[in-house]
């Protein structure tokens, strides 16, 4: 079942995408912020009610079936962005991983993203080329004054002041304390950044929480609940976060998915698959191919 635009995601088009993405991010219940990888997973994702999109760093590289180290150049990723931003309505929050070098190809990452329609960037504080972080332990951050650098540059050539920047510290995945995320994160806002994202790897809400009761609501606050997927969602709303990112299960669901069917279908054929898999009116349902026999009607005369 699927979802056609409605009046609410009308509403939603006209406001501009930076402007709409701070108001989710301060809007007093945590933005349902969901991770896509091309168009079609945006439309779903909005289909299924969510706020924004994550155009995430690992499911764009793993649907260009690169790893998430910077194999893929950033040029690759805005492409797959810019369908993103494209597919649906909803504002486009574009991870932009450490910049891919220094202040300047940053500043130009940013730019270009803003100018494919993206409500903001993510910018994280490790250093070129970064790793995934859930791979390893070899993870290394960024000195401050060089990713602060980087944030103003942003901010600084931008033409939208509305355009959101997000400074993600990856404190707590390089194994360091709570006060080091506590003092990048300041360091971070003074620099200009919109929001904080706090990553974690840990499969317990516990280090997250520490943090955001020190911050104490300076700026507000993202995460992504990758491993303490368990957190009941109600706790985001007591904890007072500003949007949850699920960054990969869409994606994951789609390497299930297709591996499945590959696997039945290479044994049985496509007998073994049509009952599960969605049809072809599903597919032109969701990417509206009604509307475009109605705009024949009125435009193709
Ligand atoms: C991504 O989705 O690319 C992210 C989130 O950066 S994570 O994979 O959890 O690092
Ligand atoms: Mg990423």
């Amino acid at each position: 079942m699927t979802i056609s635009y409605t009046a609410q995601q009308d509403v939603t088009r006209a406001i501009h995408p930076g402007v709409r993405l701070r108001q989710l991010l301060t809007q007093g219940t945590p933005a349902k912020i969901m991770g896509a990888h091309d168009g079609l997973s945006a439309r779903i994702a909005a289909d299924a009610g969510f706020d924004a999109l994550w155009a995430s760093g690992l499911c764009m590289s793993s649907v260009l079936g690169v790893r998430d180290s910077d194999e893929a150049s950033w040029t690759d990723l805005l492409a797959v962005a810019s369908r993103i931003v494209e597919a649906t309505p909803l504002p486009v929050l574009v991870d932009g991983d450490t910049g891919y070098g220094n202040f300047n190809t940053a500043r130009r990452f940013a730019r270009q993203a803003e100018r494919l329609g993206a409500a903001g960037i993510c910018l994280e504080d490790k250093v070129f080329p970064k790793m995934n972080s859930f791979v390893g332990n070899n993870h290394k951050l960024a000195p401050v004054s060089e990713f602060c650098g980087k944030l103003r540059a942003c901010r600084e050539s931008l033409r939208d002041p509305s355009f959101v920047v997000v400074a993600r510290t990856e404190a707590l995945i390089a194994g360091l304390e709570i006060s080091e995320a506590l003092q990048r994160a300041e360091a971070y806002r003074q620099a200009g950044a919109d929001a904080i994202f706090i990553h974690s790897r840990k499969s317990t809400v516990d280090e997250i929480a520490d943090f955001v009761r020190e911050w104490d609501d300076r700026l507000p606050v993202v995460i992504c609940p990758t491993t303490y997927y368990r957190t009941p969602q109600q706790t985001y709303e007591e904890m007072g976060i500003g949007g949850v990112i699920w960054a990969n299960q869409s994606m994951r669901a789609a390497v299930a998915a297709m591996r499945e069917a590959c696997r039945l279908m290479y044994a049985h054929g496509p007998t073994a698959v049509e009952e599960t898999i969605a049809s072809l009116a599903e597919v032109f349902e969701l990417l509206a191919y009604d509307q475009l026999a109605k705009d024949e009607e009125r435009y193709q005369l």
